[in-house]
């Protein structure tokens, strides 16, 4: 499996975060990509490729363009205004107000276009984002060429980053991009498996009331993990797209037994699909030992979900998300392609 690398990552530097109402050191760090990368080397596991510098437009199929305008502006604009490192929102426009007009104030604009306080903006952030989507869509380039899979090794993550906002330290969907992308290179049916320990509600909000991209997530209960306000079951679709959503919610701290259980009802539901391709929104903050998260799998596990996944036989691209226990990332993430590979 070939991996496309984002090595402009490190221009996306945030220093610090919220976290329990206390500014604490980013956990989303440079060092994330760095230590997969090393593990991908170590393990002599594929060619690692620079991305192929794509147009606009794929990008503009998933995010609107006010919020693409915004977002490549906004640290030079909070700067020209005198603003000092990392941006943050601080105002929403939540029930009851207009989220309908763009106002011109600066910080109006910022909530506007985000829904949380923990994803820092900072002067490198919209090409490091941006360079992920080339990888995104440079894997699909590379699919059609003939490849059953790749890895696209990027950082920012994108799965929280929905058609006109960021949030949960994401800022373009990379995902969802490589999910268009591939749509429009004749996949009739994609499918997104997001494994994540957080529920993927940017990509979830962008494909929900359409029936050719299918969605399913295993994650953390919304009703006391992050981002809170979206992942529950109950949520199936929309419109042409009402069974088209799965959201499987867990228990914070359950077995990994309980995690592979969903795994498997996420698959039943995905092969009755028929995907032509399979995007993976991979995440390894389900591990055990992950600073902000609280599932409990184990770095023997992930070559399971490798395994398992590529059973399947379907085109497979896996797109890095979240994962914050540094010293363990790459062997976490270079175990599921490994399992997947070795398949
Ligand atoms: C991104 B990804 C709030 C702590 C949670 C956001 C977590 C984003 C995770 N103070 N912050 O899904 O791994
Ligand atoms: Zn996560």
């Amino acid at each position: 499996m070939k991996t496309i690398y984002n090595a402009i990552h490190t221009l996306h530097r945030a220093e610090h975060e919220f976290f329990r109402g206390a500014k604490v050191p980013a956990f989303e760090k440079p060092e994330r990509a760095d230590w997969v990368l090393a593990a991908l080397q170590k393990a002599n596991f594929g060619e690692v490729l620079a991305p192929v510098a794509h147009h606009d437009a794929a990008i503009l199929k998933i995010h609107s363009e006010p919020y693409v305008n915004f977002l490549r502006g906004a640290h030079a604009e909070y700067l020209a205004l005198g603003g000092k490192g990392d941006a943050f929102p601080a105002t929403w426009p939540i029930r009851g107000m207009r989220a309908d007009i763009e106002p011109k104030n600066f910080a109006a604009r910022m909530g506007l276009y985000s829904f949380d306080a923990g994803s820092p903006l900072t002067s490198g952030t919209w090409a490091a984002t941006r360079g992920g989507a080339d990888c995104a869509l440079t894997a699909v380039d590379l699919m059609n060429a003939g490849e059953q899979s790749a890895f696209v090794l990027t950082r920012p993550p994108g799965h929280h980053a929905g058609r006109d906002f960021f949030g949960g330290y994401c800022f373009l969907n990379h995902a969802a991009i490589a999910a268009q992308a591939l749509r429009d290179s004749g996949c009739a049916r994609v499918a997104i498996l997001d494994v994540d320990y957080h529920h993927g509600n940017g990509t979830q909000d962008i494909f929900y009331a359409r029936d050719d991209v299918f969605f399913a997530s295993i994650h953390g209960d919304p009703m006391t993990e992050y981002p809170f306000y979206l992942g529950h079951a109950d949520e199936t679709g929309t419109g042409v797209g009402a069974g088209f959503n799965l959201n499987l919610p867990l228990a914070a701290g359950c077995p990994v037994a309980t995690w592979f259980a969903a795994l498997e009802q996420a698959i039943e539901r995905i092969e009755a699909f028929k995907p032509d391709a399979l995007v993976v929104s991979l995440g390894v903050d389900t591990f055990e030992g992950d600073p902000i998260s609280n599932f409990t799998i184990k770095t023997s596990d992930y070559p399971l979900l490798g395994e398992r996944i590529a059973r399947l036989k379907w085109p497979t691209l896996f797109a890095m998300e979240g994962g914050y226990a540094v010293a363990e990332i790459g062997d976490n993430v270079v175990g599921v392609l490994q399992g997947f590979a070795n398949a």
